[in-house]
């Protein structure tokens, strides 16, 4: 349950008042690290509560433990979809360019706080500022995963979408190709390795034209004569995408043709809709899965409260220690755990154990 404003308010107000008269030291560092984790948690629940703190606009400031993206075509449906999945009322209607802001909302799942981007509907020139693009797109950068918002009777669009963002150099679902590059005093350009699939003499070109003269460089990865300009000039942004089917309450093949634009594209398709809400509970699930996040749980041996934190997948028991309280880590003996990545309630295991969605988390600390 979400407190009221004023309750939050005051709540961080007497626990930072609690925390500036905790003295630090070997005794109190668990304790400073509850104080902080409980301060970051009702900050979160503040702006759950209030809406007066998400700015809307232009300059969104990231906030909760991952950001996400609606982008679509005016009209696909984002303004709907948000209002289902996170605590937004925006306004939605059957004409273009309904939302004009960028208005953030939270979706809460699995006690994590995503921050959700409401944005204006791109569309084609978008990158040239057409419709406000550049503003949509600058924003979308930021985000930690894209849903692309498609109304099933245009699916066209898509291509169009992706269009847009590759001729603003952004990479949708591919893997940054590993490319080291120093640069010398002289010597010419020497490639050292090149799995890029170009002639030398082309990338020769390519890093002279970029005014570099003096190099070594590997390519560990097939790449375009494109993207190899887009990386070597720092431009290239790659970032992770999932598609929303949006409106298959209007069209009865919307199994097929999700299946069609998943194998098309590359991309994995939800069919939604917004409206009835169908399969929204399975997006939320498929944009917390995509975001590579876990939702882990602190205890104190001698508590029943728990603390929910978001790491990412893979973090182990000493990057939650870390998160928890930097100096924690070096006293920390062991810590006991319970759930998935436990073979048994309660087991001792070291740092470097691997945590899993769920697990409950118990620091020991040195005697
Ligand atoms: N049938 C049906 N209509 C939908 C669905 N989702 C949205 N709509 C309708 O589509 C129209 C546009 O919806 P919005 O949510 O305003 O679309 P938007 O993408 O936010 O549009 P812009 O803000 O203009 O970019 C509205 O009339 C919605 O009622 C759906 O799942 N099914
Ligand atoms: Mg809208």
């Amino acid at each position: 349950m979400v407190q009221d404003k004023e309750t939050l308010e005051k709540k961080i107000q007497e626990l930072k008042e609690e925390y500036s008269k905790t003295k630090e030291n070997k005794k109190t560092n668990y304790h400073i690290g509850l104080i902080r984790m409980k301060i970051a948690q009702a900050k979160r629940d503040l702006v759950v509560a209030s809406k007066k703190i998400h700015r809307e606009g232009f300059f969104v400031k990231k906030m909760g433990d991952a950001t996400v993206a609606l982008v679509g075509f005016p009209s696909a449906g984002k303004s709907s979809l948000i209002n289902v999945i996170a605590n937004t009322k925006n306004k939605t209607a059957a004409y273009a360019f309904t939302t004009t802001k960028i208005i953030p909302g939270t979706m809460i799942h699995k006690d994590s706080h995503i921050q959700v981007f409401d944005m204006p509907g791109l569309i084609e020139d978008a990158h040239l500022g057409k419709g406000g693009g550049r503003m949509v797109i600058s924003a979308a950068k930021v985000a930690d995963l894209i849903v692309f918002v498609i109304d099933i009777n245009q699916t066209q669009q898509f291509e169009k979408l992706m269009k847009e963002l590759n001729s603003l150099e952004i990479h949708i679902n591919k893997e940054k190709p590993y490319i080291q590059i120093n640069e010398q005093e002289m010597g010419g350009i020497r490639i050292e390795v090149n799995k890029s699939g170009l002639p030398e003499e082309d990338i020769k070109e390519i890093l002279m034209g970029l005014g570099i003269h003096n190099t070594l460089i590997s390519i560990w990865g097939r790449v375009s004569d494109d993207e190899l300009i887009s990386i070597i000039s720092g431009r290239a942004i790659y970032m992770r995408a999932i598609m929303a089917l949006n409106k298959i309450d209007t069209n009865r093949d919307y199994k097929k043709i999700a299946e069609e634009l998943s194998k098309k594209y590359s991309i994995e398709v939800i069919p939604i809709s917004a409206t009835n809400q169908t399969n929204t509970n399975l997006l939320k699930d498929k944009i917390y899965e995509n975001l590579g996040i876990i939702t882990v749980y602190l205890k104190h041996r001698m508590e029943e409260e728990r603390m929910p934190m978001v790491l990412g997948k893979g973090a182990t028991v000493g990057d939650a220690a870390k998160k928890f309280h930097t100096n924690i880590i070096d006293e920390l003996n062991c810590a006991m755990i319970t759930g998935p990545s436990s073979k048994f309630p309660n087991q001792r295991v070291g740092i470097a154990h691997v945590l899993a969605e769920g697990d409950v988390i118990t620091f020991i600390k040195n005697k």
